[in-house]
């Protein structure tokens, strides 16, 4: 049997500080690839689906044959998309360029074409109840070195809103075994945003990209709105302004604003982006490796946005494991259309678990040049992390209907 075909495959469910799902593929001579299969507030039902529907397929298999196993997993399934399915295709797909990276000997970016920039510029979160609170956490981040910071404040007259932690460094909104809820109100939120900007450029200057996420709780309209308030600060981008179900929305956007529009972090596969791309309503795309099919499919979303000067604005919140944020920047470091990668900080026992060679240095990530995708899992570590079930919080407007969170 040759060297390369597949041998083993787990599935490792584990919770340092919050949950991972991590595919292992191992060869008949012993080489192995990590993946993540992460679905926030959805773990296991990616567990199960590798493990039960995806491992039997696979055993056997020569792993070197990454495109024959996407389309295999893909077309092979009947049943297209959705967020499950792409983020186990996802999973096999990271590792299974690990193994192929390791087998030849280099750094992952090195089989993608090589470094096409010297580092991967990545935003930070900054974030606090009051204006003065996010912008002392912004001068920090540059104080750091940052180049690129996101900011999210506190609304006034709403009890907890997205994107504001109790720790400076650390946000995990997915905070609890039942989803909690939490009270919107569009009309108090929207008119808080342009002053934040206003003295973040007071504070910050004009030299530092400043982003802003709107997580799909606006209408288009009122996106529009956002934008064209937000115009005279400059960001980066508003992220995610309305949900993207109704891509025709963000046209509206675009008549009425020059703010750019980032959008992508719940979509799965190239078909979600398409009419975005094509139409050019967008300026970043944020789908990720792990849940818009790995490696192989998101360099296929990129290749079709750079047709339109589109740049990446890959998704990299605490559900994206160490292994997507690698496999991140080696396809971030090798693309021609980069844009920034988000980077949010994992804690120090997500860490532990997932050894790894990527670093940060002057406001850019580096993936590192150890080879495969430079990082691992230490199962037995993971095993005193035992599953806990954790759930997204809900929002519900004043009168109790539900809303975007
Ligand atoms: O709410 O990753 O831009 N980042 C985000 C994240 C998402 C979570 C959902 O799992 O919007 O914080
Ligand atoms: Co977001």
């Amino acid at each position: 049997m040759p060297a390369s075909t597949i041998a083993d495959i787990r599935t490792i469910t584990c919770s340092p500080g919050r949950n991972f799902v991590t595919l292992k593929i191992v060869c008949e001579d012993g080489t192995y690839g990590v993946g993540d299969a992460t679905l926030n507030g959805r773990e296991l039902a990616v567990a199960s689906y590798l493990a039960d529907h995806v491992a039997p397929c696979l055993i056997g298999r020569d792993a070197h044959r990454i495109e024959d196993i996407w389309q295999y997993l893909y077309r092979g399934a009947y049943w297209r998309r959705g967020p499950v399915t792409m983020s186990a295709i996802a999973a096999v797909d990271m590792a299974l360029w690990d193994i192929k990276a390791k087998r030849a000997g280099m750094p992952l970016y090195q089989l993608l074409g090589g470094a096409a920039r010297e580092g991967c510029m990545v935003y930070g979160h900054a974030n606090g109840e009051t204006i003065d609170d996010t912008i002392e956490a912004a001068r920090d981040y540059a104080a750091q070195g940052y180049r690129a910071i996101r900011l999210q404040a506190g609304v006034p007259g709403l009890a907890k809103t997205y994107g504001v932690s109790s720790d400076r460094y650390f946000y995990e909104p997915a905070d609890a075994d039942l989803p909690s809820e939490a009270a919107w109100a569009t009309h108090k939120y929207l008119p808080s945003v342009a002053p934040l900007f206003a003295a973040a450029r007071d504070a910050l200057g004009w030299d530092v990209h400043l982003l802003h996420d709107v997580h799909h709780r606006l209408t288009p309209i009122e996106a529009a709105r956002l934008g064209k308030d937000l115009e005279p600060f400059r960001p980066f981008w508003i992220e995610d302004p309305v949900p993207a179900e109704n891509q025709q929305g963000f046209r509206l956007i675009r008549q009425h604003t020059t703010t750019p529009i980032a959008v992508g972090e719940v979509f799965n596969s190239i078909w979600d982006a398409k009419q975005l791309i094509e139409e050019q309503l967008i300026d970043y795309i944020r789908a990720t490796v792990v849940h818009a099919g790995g490696i192989t499919h998101l360099r296929r979303i990129a290749a079709l946005a750079d047709l339109y000067r589109i740049r990446t604005g890959c998704h990299g919140a605490t559900d994206l494991s160490p292994v997507s944020m690698a496999a991140a920047l080696h396809f971030g470091l090798s693309i021609p259309n980069f844009g920034v990668q988000e980077y949010m900080r994992h804690t120090e026992a997500t860490d532990a678990v997932f050894p790894h060679a990527y670093r940060f240095a002057d406001g850019m990530m580096h993936p590192g040049d150890a080879p495969g995708l430079g990082v691992d899992i230490d199962e037995a570590l993971a095993e005193t992390h035992p599953y806990r079930r954790a759930y997204l919080p809900v929002n519900r407007l004043e009168d109790g209907s539900m809303h975007d969170w």
